[in-house]
């Protein structure tokens, strides 16, 4: 006699391409073998059988509904919008740490942090404007990348900026050691840590601790006497770190140089938004680093089959910490 697997139940509302649920689903039934995989949003299932959700941004109160649910999987990494379901089920909370998403944003903030470094929004002016006028090139060594946040996506960035030949410095809540980065910790080393950078990269997960910690009170700490002037700042954390307001203020006083941001408070941005036009922004729609369906969906087959085996769960959510 064969014992039914406990349904997988998927609940996601992306709304963007990489988010299509028929997508997911069809990489779940791939990975799951014979588990039934439930896209929730179509109805007709029993809610009873569920005892994995994998979500992606559920409706506050959805995963309330399933009275057998043991695990949940976020499919990103950021887990700040599930933090704030104060009807979340107390039930492991499995975050997402891979390669594949990893290598997306270290290119992201490589990319990123060579364009400000090389000039290249001052480059693409000139070439409107045809004209031929390089500027001082100074070298990459000459450059401090901070970076907030130096977990899994932050140290690996930190790793790829060393070996482009950039000084790199990071910050993150507890002691760090990484090959040839400076690290700091805690509240009492953020002004050092904020002295020596230049290109300022936050890669903090959103708490109560970190929301609107990108604000003028930070950013005029900023080193303000190396080669580019004035200090960057790149955001692919979430938008809830940032004050926009003073981001733009911050912009138009020359506080900040310029700055590359792919979060934001409201998303999709509202067309009406000022950051769409603006000179020294850099704006990309929360697409640092997408989930690939076919990585994740293994590694959450991976992570069931672990837990149904009695092993431990990995990259669990520390629900007292926030992320
Ligand atoms: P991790 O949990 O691995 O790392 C978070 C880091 O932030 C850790 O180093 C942690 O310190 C540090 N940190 C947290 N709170 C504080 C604080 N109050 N003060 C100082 N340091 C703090 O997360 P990931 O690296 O995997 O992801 C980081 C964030 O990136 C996600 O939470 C998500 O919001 C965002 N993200 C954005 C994407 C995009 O496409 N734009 C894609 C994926 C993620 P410690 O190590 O000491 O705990
Ligand atoms: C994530 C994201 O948190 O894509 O993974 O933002």
């Amino acid at each position: 006699m064969t014992t039914k697997r406990g349904t997988l139940a998927l609940l996601i509302h992306g709304g963007t391409e990489n988010w299509s649920p028929a997508r997911w689903k069809q990489r779940f039934d791939e990975v799951c073998a014979d588990r039934p995989v439930w896209l929730a949003a179509e109805g007709g299932g029993d809610p009873a059988s569920v005892h994995y959700a994998a979500v992606w941004k559920p409706v506050p109160g959805e995963l309330a509904g399933f009275p057998n649910l043991k695990v949940i999987f976020n499919l990103g990494a950021g887990v700040d919008a599930l933090m704030a379901d104060k009807t979340l089920p107390k039930v492991p909370l499995v975050r997402v740490s891979v390669g594949d998403l990893t290598h997306r944003m270290s290119e992201y903030v490589a990319l990123h942090v060579l364009m400000h470094h090389r000039q290249e929004l001052y480059l693409r002016e000139s070439q409107r404007a045809k004209r031929w006028a390089p500027r001082y090139q100074w070298p990459a060594g000459a450059i401090t990348v901070g970076i907030m946040g130096l977990g899994t996506l932050g140290a690996d960035a930190a790793e790829v900026l060393v070996r482009l030949g950039f000084r790199v410095v990071g910050w993150s809540n507890s002691p760090k050691r990484i090959d040839r980065v400076e690290c700091f910790h805690g509240k009492e080393q953020l002004d050092v840590f904020l002295r020596r950078t230049d290109i300022l990269v936050s890669l903090l997960p959103l708490t109560p601790d970190t929301r609107h910690i990108l604000n003028r009170e930070l950013f005029l700490k900023l080193n303000r006497s190396g080669p580019m002037g004035a200090p960057v700042v790149i955001n692919a954390g979430r938008g809830g770190l940032q004050n926009e307001v003073d981001i733009l203020s911050c912009l138009d006083d020359g506080t900040l140089g310029a700055v590359s941001l792919d979060v934001y408070a409201t998303e999709p941005l509202p067309p009406d938004n000022p950051f769409w036009t603006h000179p020294k922004v850099v704006l990309t729609p929360h697409n640092a680093a997408d989930t690939d369906p076919d990585e994740i969906s293994k590694y959450v087959a991976r992570q069931i089959a672990r837990f149904e085996a009695g092993q431990s769960l990995e990259n669990l959510v520390d629900p007292a910490r926030g992320y």
